[in-house]
């Protein structure tokens, strides 16, 4: 068994930062069901029932940033951190992110209810939601802000459904991408308030490694997601597909 001791030398902010970045290949716009998207092979099902899962995604950022906000006492943090929130659930004059989801759905050819009723999240889906919406609420608000580090990775994919979808999917009307536009900006801020948290916070290299293994979980979140919608759209493999459900 190599011995060799292990460098535990704390990594400059630098480093640390590159490290991160290094976590990139794995983001999900590597996922083969987002590759095929890029590449204009979903068909008009495959494409609704993405729309339909990630809802479920969406509707629960909020949850996931409110849990983060009853944990932190920093009020600076927190008078930042809300604009995440409202970002989402919008305020007077703003419709917010997660109306702006239902009319992308509305523009991929579903009904509010489709999207609105939830009927249509696999279980895979709502786990993995789940399972980070859960570990919010439960961490320490530092190691909450650094899962939200997938980000640093969202503004390509972003950029590549704009470019994508309307030569792709030209039935989609394109004023359903408002969605990705807006989060285009978004993003970028938000990557820039919780990286500077994280570099800030995490200062002995126990420490980064553990936000390595919780930025890793909650790109795991996101794989996952997109696993299930693999198996139940691409290989029509829904939950229970081969026993029949009829009571
Ligand atoms: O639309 C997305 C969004 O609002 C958020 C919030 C952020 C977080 O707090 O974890 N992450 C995130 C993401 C959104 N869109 C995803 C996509 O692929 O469209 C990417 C996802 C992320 O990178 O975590």
């Amino acid at each position: 068994m190599n011995d060799a001791k292990q460098d535990k030398t704390a990594w400059t902010p630098e480093e640390f930062e590159r490290q991160l970045r290094a976590l990139g290949p794995r983001y999900h716009i590597n996922h083969p069901f987002q590759v095929m998207m890029n590449r204009g092979e979903l068909s008009r099902d495959q494409i609704q029932g993405w729309v339909c899962n990630r809802f479920y995604y969406q509707i629960s950022i909020p949850l996931k940033d409110g849990a983060l906000l009853s944990n932190c006492p920093d009020r600076t943090v927190r008078r930042q951190w809300i604009q995440r929130i409202l970002d989402h659930d919008g305020r007077e004059g703003y419709e917010g992110g997660i109306e702006a989801w239902v009319r992308l759905g509305e523009a991929c050819g579903l009904s509010r209810e489709d999207i609105e009723s939830q009927r249509h999240v696999l279980p895979g889906v709502r786990f993995a939601v789940d399972a980070y919406v859960n570990f919010v609420r439960r961490a320490d608000w530092r190691e909450a802000v650094s899962s939200s580090l997938t980000e640093l990775f969202a503004p390509t994919i972003h950029k590549e459904r704009l470019a994508n979808w309307p030569k792709y999917y030209p039935w989609i009307d394109i004023e359903g991408l408002e969605y990705f536009r807006r989060r285009l900006k978004e993003a970028h801020r938000d990557v820039d308030h919780g990286l500077s948290l994280t570099l800030k916070h995490f200062t002995t290299r126990e420490q980064q490694e553990k936000v390595i293994s919780i930025v890793q979980f909650k790109l795991d979140v996101l794989w996952t997601m997109l696993d299930a919608m693999y198996m139940a759209y691409i290989h029509k493999m829904p939950p229970y597909f081969n026993v029949d459900t009829r009571v």
